[in-house]
């Protein structure tokens, strides 16, 4: 029978720690220029809310400054906020969208 000193079983935990990856948040900021309605179409386009919840958040973001669309993975966040700043940009609003980890 073979018999592992104590380093041996910390190099192997070591080794099999399994690691979650990491989250994140993906942000709508406020600005003074970007219709309410648009804002609404992003979040129903972009993170699959209903008209209600889309209004709920919209109305978050006015009030507060900040509001959180949904929590992803950092590719999934990344490909969305790029889709939400070329959208607003196609239609020259100044909307921001950035992500933030979880
Ligand atoms: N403040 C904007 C307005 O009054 C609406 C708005 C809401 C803009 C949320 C951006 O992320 C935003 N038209």
């Amino acid at each position: 029978m073979v018999t592992k000193n104590h380093e041996e079983i910390v190099f192997e935990a070591e080794k099999n720690k399994i690691t979650t990856p990491p989250m994140f948040k993906v942000i709508l900021l406020n600005d003074d220029f970007t219709p309410m309605d648009f804002v609404v179409l992003v979040l129903q386009t972009f993170f699959s809310k209903s008209q209600e919840q889309a209004t709920q958040i919209m109305l978050k973001v006015h009030m507060d400054g900040v509001g959180i669309c949904g929590v992803y993975s950092r590719d999934v966040s990344e490909t969305k906020v790029d889709q939400v700043v070329a959208f607003a940009r196609k239609y020259q609003h100044p909307l921001k969208c950035v992500m933030e980890e979880a």
